[in-house]
């Protein structure tokens, strides 16, 4: 899980869940060394599946604790187009008695090569009218950014590391930034900025009009507990 602050609330208000795998022997295992593997050998779906259903737990203990809680969720590329997608993950959601969808987010990356486009367009219409909030994540270095924004009704857009981390010094890369949200706000979308790393893209991400902030420098990856943790001491500081 890696916090997300909002902006405009001036709170930690979310989390991207992002999975780890403990080994006994090498430890901590980072996900682009298995997830690759996995989505080769056709196992993405069960670990998907997987991490989705635990975020919900989460989110519904994070949601009787400090609400609105939001939990982010990465779906694999591979399994976007999957005929069988919107009735799993409505077992899912059946099985855990998630009331509200509308507090997980499913982020898809803009890179995604479907086989099946229309199939694709018509699982991500379904999820979202189950109640789920649509993200493109990386957004603006995939293939077909603007496409994207055309084809698939989304709810919110991650802008791509690359240009946040080069906004400070970079004039060109806070004019695009500038009009990504520009876009992203007249098509009634949010903007996360992800990979912020340092006091001054927070603050430049701020003032760039981004909604929400995601970065080392607010906060890396961590458990639920460790979560729970900071959310206390930050409201604590807040009072
Ligand atoms: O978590 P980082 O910490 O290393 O993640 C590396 C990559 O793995 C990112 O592109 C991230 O989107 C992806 N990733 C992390 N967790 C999951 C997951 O549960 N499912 C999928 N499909 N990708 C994940
Ligand atoms: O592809 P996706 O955006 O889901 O990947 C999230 C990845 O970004 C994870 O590997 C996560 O650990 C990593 N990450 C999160 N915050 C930062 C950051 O501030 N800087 C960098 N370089 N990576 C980050
Ligand atoms: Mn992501």
């Amino acid at each position: 899980m890696q916090p997300q602050y909002d902006f405009r609330a001036g709170r930690i208000a979310g989390a991207e869940a992002l999975i780890r795998w403990n080994d006994p022997q090498r430890g901590v295992i980072p996900p682009d060394a298995f997830i690759l593997q996995a989505e080769r050998a056709g196992r993405i779906e069960a670990i998907t599946y997987w991490v989705l259903e635990r975020a919900i737990a989460k989110s519904q203990r994070l949601n009787r604790l400090v609400p609105p809680f939001q939990i982010s969720v990465n779906l694999s590329a591979r399994m976007v187009d999957h005929p069988m997608l919107v009735k799993e993950i409505a077992n899912i959601v059946a099985r855990t008695g998630l009331a509200d969808c509308s507090l997980i987010t499913l982020e898809v990356t803009e890179t995604f090569s479907m086989a099946n486009r229309e199939q694709a367009k018509r699982n991500l219409a379904d999820l979202r009218a189950m109640g789920f909030r649509l993200s493109i994540d990386d957004f603006g270095v995939g293939q077909a950014s603007l496409a994207y924004l055309s084809e698939i009704p989304c709810d919110e857009i991650k802008l791509d590391r690359c240009f946040v981390a080069a906004a400070v010094t970079r004039t060109r890369d806070r004019r695009i930034i500038e009009s990504m949200v520009q876009l992203a706000h007249s098509l009634g979308q949010e903007v996360v900025a992800e990979g912020i790393e340092d006091f001054a893209t927070l603050e430049a991400m701020r003032r760039l009009g981004c909604d929400m902030g995601q970065g080392y420098f607010i906060a890396r990856p961590m458990r639920l507990e460790d979560l729970l943790a900071l959310l206390d001491e930050r409201q604590w500081a807040a009072e």
